[in-house]
């Protein structure tokens, strides 16, 4: 549904309730078009759609079924190119990407590595008829034009641009939990230490977690590509590269990212320790934050039950907590373990668990294109 020449002329015809054949824009012979009654709806794309994050933006959209998608297309290496994929939409043909086919689209998500999304990116979106970009990797989540939105929070700002960025996967999760409190009681600080799953590194992650527990139980020698030790029966307090402050750059992520997304002042205190530990897909964080306003549990719960993508699962006493294997495949962040802080005068500290490849990264990217259809960005 691109408002440009021809496309428009499509579109206000459907407004009219005239049937009329979709016109290609110039340039797109060479896509399969469709006669469309449906000329509102979007062309799709996803680069990276046979990787773990990019599957779940599939299934996103196919399973929630509210970005009205006319056309999916499937961009790949030359590897995968050519290969049929069955979706909601009909088999797909995967394309080996290029720019002018991404720029067809409406809307192209990008599942990919931060090398190749800077290299493209901005290539795809740019000009009136380039298609709005959703980017999953961090090449364009610090530059001041680019939004980095998590919808709940700061989805107007996916009016701004073309080229929108996702957050990382721990930010997005927490956020969920967090930003409510923010807001209700205001933070003077936060401390974040995490509990992330292997499929933080993608499906070899997963992979490598599963491989390895079997060679452990068997008796066999752990071998690991991945990670920077063998991951299973084990703990590893590094994910990403130490940074000059002794901090990885996971951890730096979720600092910057906080601030950007949540508009707080720059030098608001956020320190994170990440971990990676030996569970598939959902991420677990324990948040203590220092609140303005002194802090109230009863009220707290109340905020986080009120919360859209928030499931609240606070009941000690019958065992009831958020864990990564309630927490995954599910779309809402569970939050639990609320508690005034004793270390503080007024804080909270709690438990969360979300999906990494669901609000982590897929879901997130799929509500920002609907943030973006019902906003007019689109
Ligand atoms: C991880 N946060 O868990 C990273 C992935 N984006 O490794």
């Amino acid at each position: 549904m691109k408002f440009t020449g021809l496309a428009l002329f499509a579109a206000v015809a459907a407004f009219s309730g005239e049937a009329t054949a979709f016109v290609p824009a110039t340039g797109r012979a060479s896509v399969p078009q469709k006669q469309s009654s449906t000329s509102l709806d979007y062309s799709v794309g996803i680069v990276g759609a046979t990787g773990a994050v990019g599957k779940e933006i599939r299934k996103c959209l196919e399973d929630r079924g509210k970005l009205p998608v006319d056309q999916l297309r499937i961009f790949g290496s030359s590897r995968s190119a050519g290969t049929k994929v069955d979706t909601k939409y009909g088999e797909v043909a995967v394309e080996l990407f290029n720019v002018e086919a991404a720029r067809e689209c409406d809307v192209v998500f990008l599942a990919v590595d931060g090398d190749f999304a800077l290299e493209n990116a901005k290539k795809i979106c740019e000009g009136d008829d380039g298609a709005v970009v959703i980017d999953n990797s961090s090449a364009f989540r610090y530059e001041k034009d680019v939004p980095l939105v998590v919808p709940e929070i700061n989805g107007k700002e996916t009016k701004k641009s073309k080229l929108i960025a996702n957050p990382n996967c721990t930010t997005a999760i927490g956020l969920m939990a967090m930003w409510p409190l923010i807001k209700k009681f205001g933070m003077k600080r936060c401390i974040m230490s995490t509990y992330q799953a292997s499929s933080g590194a993608g499906q070899p992650g997963m992979d490598e977690l599963k491989a390895g527990t079997k060679d452990y139980l068997e008796g066999k020698e752990v071998t690991n590509k991945i990670f920077a030790h063998p991951l299973p029966f084990n703990v590893i307090p590094q994910i990403d590269k130490f940074q000059d402050n002794g901090y990885t750059k996971e951890e730096m992520k979720v600092t910057w990212e906080t601030r950007k997304i949540c508009g707080l002042d720059d030098d608001m205190p956020i320190s994170c320790s990440a971990v990676r530990i030996p569970t598939i897909r959902a991420h677990s964080e324990v948040i203590i934050i220092e609140t303005e306003k002194p802090a109230d549990v009863a009220a707290a719960r109340e905020v986080l039950d009120a919360a859209p993508g928030v499931k609240l699962v606070d009941d000690p006493d019958n065992l009831q907590y958020p864990m990564p294997l309630t927490a995954t495949g599910q779309y809402d962040v569970e939050v639990g373990r609320i508690r005034k802080s004793i270390a503080f005068e007024n804080g909270l500290e709690f438990f969360v668990s979300g999906d990494q490849l669901l609000r982590g990264a897929a879901l997130n990217a799929v509500l920002v294109a609907e943030e973006m259809d019902s906003n007019g960005s689109l």
